[in-house]
């Protein structure tokens, strides 16, 4: 018989939060540029790596527990319950990946994954991402703002909404073989929401590429809308003139609506949307207006009836 040898285990699995911390402490002070040739995988060694932690747009929360952010998912591809996600998603195919940007844009174009990461400089953003199901996180993202990538297509003076479109492969992800949504999933921003800032196309969390549960190898955080708008392992982005119906809106359009925007204010029919509770703590946090990003998004919405406009 040949002796035992242990499965080579992703440094994905072996990076705890501590080591992560540490190494982005390293890498603010001294040597972080030697630090990043040597560290794998991916995305420490970019050489287009930003300002670690430094982002204008980072929140100073405790950050939530690596293993929390990566086994506590939603993924309805993957499944419905929050585990399942990370059972599942070892079937996802993040190679090759392209991402076809088309419709009410001069230059349409299909972006190849590694041309993407390439494309601007990668920040850390600490963002929080409150779930509509009233429980909220703490992440350190890798990616930069979307707007990047818009700009490079040029918009046309018809594009006033963006539609994101995730994979649909019913063999690569077994949730799509129920019909609990409308596949493919779709979510939609409208243009100044797509281009603000904050709205990150990102690629990492954690210092790390993206683990397939999280929407590997390339999705939307909005830091300022409930998670959903959020949309994962995307593959296309359409610029429209109508606003699209989203997966959500189709499948209970009195409970998610367009905006979704973070609002202690505006009830849920099935629940409030007052409190949340902070993964890995007991007691709940009051929510705040716009996930506590008002000052910088508040301006979008000036003048929107924000009880009818959900
Ligand atoms: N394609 C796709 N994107 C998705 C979802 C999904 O089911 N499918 N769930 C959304 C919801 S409801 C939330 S709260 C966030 C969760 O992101 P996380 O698992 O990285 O915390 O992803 C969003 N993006
Ligand atoms: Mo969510």
């Amino acid at each position: 018989m040949k002796p035992y040898k242990p499965p080579a285990i992703p440094s994905s699995e072996i990076t705890p939060q501590a080591l992560f911390l540490a190494r982005r402490k390293f890498m603010q002070t001294a040597g972080g540029a030697a630090l990043a040739a040597v560290w794998p995988p991916a995305l420490w060694a970019m050489d287009n790596l930003g300002e670690l932690g430094k982002s204008k747009y980072s929140v100073t929360d405790e950050l939530t527990p690596r293993q929390a952010v990566t086994e506590y998912n939603n993924f309805y591809e993957f499944g419905t319950s929050k585990d399942q996600p990370a059972i599942n998603a070892g079937s996802l195919q993040t190679r090759p990946w392209t991402i076809t940007v088309e419709g009410e844009v001069k230059k349409s174009k299909v972006f190849d994954i590694e041309e993407l990461l390439k494309m601007a400089a990668l920040e850390e953003r600490i963002y929080r991402l409150r779930c509509v199901e009233a429980w909220s996180m703490v992440v350190p993202w890798l990616g930069y703002s979307l707007a990047e990538l818009l700009k490079r297509v040029e918009p046309t003076g018809n594009a006033k909404f963006v539609e994101f479109v995730s994979l649909h492969d019913p063999a690569q992800m077994p949730g799509q073989k129920a019909a609990v949504l409308d596949w493919p999933y779709r979510e939609g921003l409208r243009m100044d929401e797509a281009m603000h800032p904050l709205t990150l196309l990102t690629f990492g969390l954690y210092g790390e590429v993206l683990p397939k549960q999280n929407g590997a190898p390339v999705r939307i955080v909005m830091p300022w809308k409930y998670g959903f708008k959020s949309a994962k392992s995307i593959v296309k982005i359409r610029l429209v003139e109508q606003q699209p119906l989203t997966s959500w809106m189709k499948a209970g359009p009195g409970e998610y609506g367009f905006y979704a925007n973070v609002n202690p204010e505006v009830d849920h029919p099935r629940w409030s949307q007052a409190k949340e509770r902070r993964i890995g703590e007991f007691l709940k946090r009051k929510t705040l207006m716009f996930n506590g990003y008002a000052d910088e998004v508040a301006a979008l919405y000036a003048g929107m009836d924000l009880q009818r406009n959900f």
